[in-house]
């Protein structure tokens, strides 16, 4: 991607995430007219529409030939990453948002040709602005993000979610408990692309998580990788922002023994 375009198309996600979150702040009070999808745990809101709609009339708009992958699946159907794709979660952290009305994010990944040029995480309520363009740094608002500290399994915080112990994960649980009993501690917050964000601040070191989609990981990938941090999926290959896949972020001096010895996918 061209250097201008990269630079504007980032303050202009920007622009539209700080937008977006406060028209969510405004209409929050009202009713969310909450539905379910894929099971009576997975909820979505109207605002989690609305919002995925503000973007898509934006970028259609202002740039009509790059695509949209979102969600809440308002857009068309993306499926190849050639060209400029905007792949948007509208609310991370749906469930956060509907029994908390907090712990929720904003999360904007730009790809070009298949590679993660921008990455935008707003935390909403906190008024927090994660953000990194490839080869320019991390930033939190204007606070550039330090390179992540080398650090041990035992000196690190791993942020952990239920789904690893549900039936039919097909995971080595006992392996799991390991990488528990060894850790510093665990964490789940609720919001891939928050725990994304915390990483990248290196507020924890580690996230594990048995099944995100592009738009739960795409922004968070650019700024992890940003202060040296490494996104795969569990065996250690690449994602390729289209499809489903498991997720280890860490910071680099444990990605590798996370995968090694502690996550045996059955
Ligand atoms: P969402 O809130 O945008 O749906 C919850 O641990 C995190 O995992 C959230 O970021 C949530 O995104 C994401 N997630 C991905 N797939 C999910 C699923 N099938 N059910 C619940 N949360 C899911
Ligand atoms: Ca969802
Ligand atoms: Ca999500
Ligand atoms: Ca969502």
């Amino acid at each position: 991607m061209e250097q201008s375009m990269k630079h504007t198309l980032h303050k202009q996600a920007q622009q539209w995430v700080l937008e977006a979150g406060q028209l969510i702040k405004e209409k929050m009070d009202e009713p969310l007219e909450i539905m379910t999808k894929s099971s009576p745990k997975d909820l979505v809101t109207k605002m989690d529409k609305a919002v995925e709609s503000f973007f898509l009339e934006r970028i259609r708009e202002n740039y009509p030939s790059h695509k949209v992958l979102g969600e809440e699946g308002i857009g068309e159907a993306v499926s190849e990453t050639k060209g400029t794709v905007w792949i948007i979660d509208p609310i991370d952290g749906t469930m956060n948002f509907v029994h908390q009305k907090s712990n929720f994010a904003i999360s904007i990944g730009i790809i070009h040709d298949g590679i993660a040029e921008i990455g935008v995480i707003y935390n909403v309520m906190e008024d927090t602005l994660y953000h990194a363009m490839r080869g320019e740094g991390a930033f939190k608002g204007d606070f550039q993000l330090p390179k992540l500290p080398e650090k041990t399994l035992d000196q690190s915080i791993i942020e952990l979610n239920h789904f690893w112990l549900c039936p039919n994960r097909r995971v080595n649980e006992e392996k799991l408990q390991q990488l528990v009993y060894r850790a510093m501690g665990t964490r789940a917050y609720g919001s891939a692309a928050l725990e994304l964000a915390f990483l990248a601040e290196g507020i924890t070191d580690a996230y594990l998580t048995f099944s995100l989609q592009p738009w739960d990981y795409a922004g968070g990938f650019v700024i992890l990788q940003e202060v040296g941090g490494k996104l795969t999926d569990a065996t250690g290959e690449s994602v390729d922002f289209l499809n489903k896949t498991t997720v280890v972020a860490a910071n680099s001096s444990i990605h590798e023994e996370l995968i090694k010895d502690y996550i045996e996918l059955k």
